[in-house]
């Protein structure tokens, strides 16, 4: 069998038609996946395999290229020894927080497959579910955001840094710890024939360059070193482009400050994914979304591009945006 569309791209191998996907395509937009989770826990709905699997079909009704499996960034950390709940409009929230290098040293650096068993399974069900229809996408959070999750501060990065001067051992060994996890468990993931991952170091864009340079760069170029599968690298809105560039990542992901044309000539050896606003998925008109995702595809010129939003799909918009976007990247 010849790989898929959206495999090829990511390789930036030459291709037919720009393939699309959408980050957050999984979730609360889709009202036939707040008709599955029904109201469940979270993190109990993650697990349930059955669910997941569904949770993480349901877009390929949409016709999207690729599936990009169902559980979260703080998924490792649960499996790392931390548990969390998901606190309705406050997002993820460890039941204990890290306040010290006592509490750092409770997080296993080294986690078995079988303690992030309900992320094989699933991978395993949605590939057989698949039948080899659609690549597989995995993802994990780089560490300078995982660790906001793990102090319980999310995106407050000011809670983070007050952290850091505090502990300074205690932040670089956190960093390390969950490096040094996500580099297994996305290795697990790629032997076990994930097509492609996604780093997600969401709230890196905030850091000022000397806290990116300790923080977040040299954590991305690790998990990037040790594997050789397609690597996206996703930081919301980030300033440091020359950074992203030089990460070890085969694929960036642009955000909507970012122009898509100007990248594509600057690194030609580079694939770019992005960068359709997704505060127009939310509050545009279908028309609207149309034309923007064409003008994407225009800047993108058919080649060494994913099409894709710049961030996560906004739990407020309409299926029928969607709906436009798949239309447009495909017709
Ligand atoms: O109530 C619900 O249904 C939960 C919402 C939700 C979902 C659908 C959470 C809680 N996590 C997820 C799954 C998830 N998380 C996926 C797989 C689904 C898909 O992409 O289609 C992915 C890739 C993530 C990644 C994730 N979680 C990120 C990075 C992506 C990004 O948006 O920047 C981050 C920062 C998180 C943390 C998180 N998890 C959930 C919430 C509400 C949050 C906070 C996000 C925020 O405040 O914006």
């Amino acid at each position: 069998m010849t790989d898929h569309l959206l495999t090829r791209a990511l390789r930036g191998e030459i291709v037919e038609r720009v393939p699309v996907w959408a980050m957050r395509q999984a979730g609360r937009w889709d009202p036939e996946f707040l008709r599955v989770r029904g109201g469940m826990d979270f993190y109990t709905f993650a697990d349930d395999t059955e669910k997941a699997t569904e949770a993480s079909l349901l877009p390929e009704r949409f016709g999207v290229d690729g599936i990009i499996l169902f559980y979260d960034i703080t998924t490792l950390l649960v499996a790392m020894g931390q548990p969390f709940d998901l606190l309705p409009k406050v997002g993820p929230m460890p039941r204990w927080k890290i306040t010290s290098m006592e509490d750092v040293q409770k997080l296993n650096p080294n986690p078995k497959p079988e303690d992030y068993d309900p992320v094989i399974r699933l991978l395993e069900t949605v590939k057989k579910r698949l039948a080899g229809r659609l690549p597989v996408l995995v993802f994990a959070g780089a560490s300078f955001t995982v660790a906001s999750y793990a102090l319980g501060a999310g995106k407050n990065l000011d809670m983070v840094r007050d952290f850091a001067k505090k502990e300074p051992q205690a932040w670089t060994e956190l960093l390390n710890r969950i490096t040094h996890a996500t580099q297994l468990f996305l290795k697990e993931l790629e032997r076990r024939g994930a097509a492609a991952c996604q780093l997600f170091d969401s709230w890196a864009g905030g850091l000022d360059p000397e806290e990116y340079d300790k923080w977040a760069h040299p954590h991305h170029r690790k998990v990037f070193d040790s594997l050789t599968m397609p690597r996206i690298l996703f930081v919301k809105e980030n300033p440091y482009l020359e950074k992203m560039a030089e990460s070890g990542a085969t694929v960036i992901s642009l955000g909507s400050r970012h122009d898509l044309a100007e990248c594509r000539g600057r690194w030609p050896n580079l694939v770019f994914q992005g960068n359709v606003p997704q505060e127009l998925m939310r509050d545009g008109t279908p028309e609207q979304v149309y034309e923007a995702t064409k003008a994407c595809l225009a800047a993108g010129g058919g080649q060494n591009h994913v099409l894709n939003l710049s961030h996560g799909m906004d739990p407020k918009s309409p299926v029928a945006n969607f709906e436009a976007f798949i239309r447009a990247a495909k017709g």
